[in-house]
């Protein structure tokens, strides 16, 4: 059998996801605490599997070591932060840039610039320092995480489209990939119109002018 790609440094993959992960959420309830909503609705996290990073190295043309998997490759930690309005993608982020030891490194911005088969979604590359040493033996080291931030629309588009990139055997792809496209522009449709009735509800609440 295989021996594990993270080696001795899974047990610090998942300090540096769980850190992260109780950051998150106290920045959460500060906000709720603040403005009396919630910020994101799920937050889901994971150590991408031992079989799919190994998957990953082969694709990216790199060797199935720990140095691949944990500098190489960005997502080895990876946390997904699904809201309900766009807006607060945008106050996520800003909360996370603000989170001690982190530092952003990447962004893509697919919600304002959509992927042409029509994914959306905001992906983060953070860098986070810490306490223990790396795998390039630097003390205190770095660690990555890739946070993917969605509204649920964008969230339940992806699972359908990443369902149909697995599937061996699809009648009639070309449809569906069509289908799937005009689906997420009217979700996408959807994002704004929620976005601005909620900003009609709180300028209307709070007494100002509409
Ligand atoms: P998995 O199994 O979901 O983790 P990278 O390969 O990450 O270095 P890339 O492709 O430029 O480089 O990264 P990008 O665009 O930031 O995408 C990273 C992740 O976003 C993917 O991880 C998917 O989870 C998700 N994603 C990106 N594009 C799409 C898409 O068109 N549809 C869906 N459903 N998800 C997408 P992985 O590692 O590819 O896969």
């Amino acid at each position: 059998m295989e021996t594990d790609i993270y080696g001795i440094y899974r047990t610090r993959l998942e300090q540096v996801m769980e850190t992260l992960v109780r950051d998150i959420r106290a920045y959460s309830d500060q906000e709720k605490e603040r403005t009396g909503s919630t910020i994101y609705e799920h937050l889901l996290y994971r150590i991408k599997t031992d079989s799919s990073m190994r998957g990953k190295c082969d694709r990216k043309g790199l060797p199935q070591t720990e140095r691949s998997a944990l500098y190489d490759i960005h997502d080895a930690i990876g946390l997904r932060i699904v809201c309900r309005f766009i807006d607060d993608i945008y106050t996520n982020i800003d909360c996370i840039r603000h989170l001690p030891q982190v530092e952003v490194v990447e962004e893509k911005d697919y919600v304002r610039h959509a992927k042409p088969n029509g994914y959306r979604s905001y992906h983060l590359i953070l860098a986070v320092t810490t306490p223990f040493a790396d795998v390039l033996g630097n003390d205190p080291g770095r660690y990555f995480v890739e946070v993917q931030l969605r509204t649920l629309a964008m969230d339940s588009w992806a699972s359908l489209e990443h369902e149909m990139k697995y599937k061996k055997h699809i009648q009639n792809p070309e449809m569906i990939s069509r289908e799937l496209k005009r689906c997420a522009d009217e979700l996408a449709s959807c994002d704004l119109s929620m976005q601005t009735i909620r900003n009609l509800i709180r300028a209307d609440h709070t007494g100002g002018n509409v």
